[in-house]
């Protein structure tokens, strides 16, 4: 097992991993820009480095300085979180170099699953159901036509290099389709470096549902059932629950079995998240595989007693999974809400000084966070204060579980999307699981209290 691990993140994750790492007795080293020197991610580690000044690119995202750290503290591998270079190819190549491990899969697994057209040819060929789309890139518009004419409009033009929504163009029409093309290839030229892009049949308003998964390196997969993450706003993700209440045991049966056979398939080792798009109709289709650990995977631990982190650190150790699939249980229900230090009508970003907060505890609730009386929200990272999680024995008890701990939660001095949270919670198609990555859109048209527009239509 390892002695000491370096985790290169911050925030609530950072802290989260400290926990997995006391639990199993190992040594953590902190990194931390200035902006965070007084966090708590850094008050808690048993050796600290700081790496550089407040912006990401120079600091968390700094791989040499990263790697300098391990190598003066010592450390025997990099927890990288998600965010930052949890998803870096080239971060797991640098560790293999330096003889650190990476808590991760291989960088040969990253890379593939990083692009999104050979992830989707490699699920296809293990007998992953895949949407209907082009077999590769799409470089004319000749091609992009036939295929679209043959999958019938609507269709979505991704980017390869793309995923959680960046690059993405929808084409209704033939004649919107070489434009459409042209902008896609070129934005992913811009934002990734490469400008390959494909096609699939588009999904009208479908869930979002992702199986998670566990890989050692004997040869072991196992998965932990699924999320859904349909409660969606421009691709961030709002509210998770765990199981999704659109699948059927059988489903979750055949679907986990599918997804464990790809796995193993390709040699996956360490965490994983494969995400699937179910339409209104019950379909469901691959559409890409994460690579690292995810910011709602607290919720699967919730339901299936498993320590997720502490599973990566063993199999990163060369450890084998200390449970089957036949060990695997879930048990009740558990839904997150992400609190974010956002306005909860606009969503416009609330940094500052957090001059109280206070979260209830009690039965069923677990509070994943970074966050304290006193503490200041910086304006350099994302969002993200608290994860508020509850379990219940059913989706009713999570959901009500929920309702009052969010009521009694107190925080002062900045705003967060707490209010937002308890009116989906109120929400008659939210209560009766009616979910999709649609179901934000009717709130973004509420308007905020006060405006002119609210005024005008009162
Ligand atoms: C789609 C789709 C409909 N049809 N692909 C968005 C993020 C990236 N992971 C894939 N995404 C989508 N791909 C087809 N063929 C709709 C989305 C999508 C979406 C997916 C998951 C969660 C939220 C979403 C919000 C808008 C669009």
């Amino acid at each position: 097992m390892f002695k000491k691990i370096l985790i290169a993140n911050r925030g609530e994750i950072a802290l989260r991993v400290i926990c997995a790492c006391r639990e199993l007795g190992i040594k953590t080293v902190a990194v931390h820009s200035t902006a965070d020197e007084h966090s708590l991610h850094v008050r808690f580690a048993d050796e600290v480095v700081c790496i550089g000044p407040p912006r990401s690119a120079e600091s968390y995202l700094n791989v040499p300085a990263i790697i300098s750290a391990a190598e003066i503290t010592g450390a025997d591998a990099i927890h990288p979180g998600y965010g930052f270079l949890s998803e870096s190819a080239y971060l797991a190549e640098v560790c293999e170099a330096c003889h650190v491990k990476f808590i991760g899969p291989s960088p040969h697994v990253i890379r593939l699953m990083g692009d999104k057209a050979r992830a989707r040819r490699a699920m296809k060929k293990a007998g992953v159901p895949i949407l209907p789309g082009s077999d590769g890139p799409i470089d004319s518009e000749d091609r992009g036509l036939r295929v679209a004419r043959e999958l019938g409009y609507p269709v979505i033009i991704k980017a390869a290099a793309g995923g959680g929504g960046r690059g993405m163009r929808i084409v209704r029409a033939p004649a919107d389709l070489g434009g459409a093309l042209r902008t896609a290839q070129r934005e992913a030229q811009a934002a990734f470096g490469v400008g390959d892009v494909y096609i699939e049949k588009y999904i009208e308003g479908p869930r979002h549902i992702e199986f998670q998964v566990l890989g050692d390196h004997h040869g072991h997969v196992v998965h932990l059932g699924e999320r859904e993450c349909s409660i969606q706003r421009r691709h961030q993700k709002l509210i998770e629950e765990a199981p999704s209440p659109a699948l059927t045991d059988r489903q979750r049966r055949k679907l986990g079995g599918i997804v464990v056979d790809a796995a193993r398939a390709v040699q996956y080792t360490n965490a994983g998240t494969f995400e699937f798009l179910m339409s209104a109709s019950g379909e469901i289709y691959f559409i890409e595989a994460n690579t690292r650990l995810q910011v709602e995977h607290g919720i699967t631990e919730m339901v299936t007693g498993v320590d997720i982190v502490k599973e990566q650190i063993r199999i990163a150790a060369g450890e084998r999974l200390s449970f089957r699939q036949g060990d695997v249980a879930l048990n009740g229900h558990a839904i997150e809400c992400r609190v974010n230090a956002e306005h909860p009508e606009t969503f416009t970003p609330s940094p500052g000084l957090v001059r109280a907060f206070s979260v209830p505890g009690g039965p069923g609730v677990r509070v994943d966070t970074y966050a304290h009386t006193e503490c200041t929200v910086s304006p350099y990272y994302d969002s993200l204060i608290a994860k508020i999680m509850t379990h219940g024995r059913d989706r009713r008890e999570a959901i009500a579980r929920m309702r009052r701990t969010l009521e009694m939660t107190v925080i002062e001095g900045i705003h967060t999307t707490i209010p937002m949270h308890l009116r989906v919670l109120d929400d008659p198609d939210f209560l009766a699981g009616r979910l999709s990555t649609s179901f934000m859109e009717r709130y973004q048209a509420a308007q905020p209290p006060g405006s002119a527009a609210a005024a005008a239509s009162a």
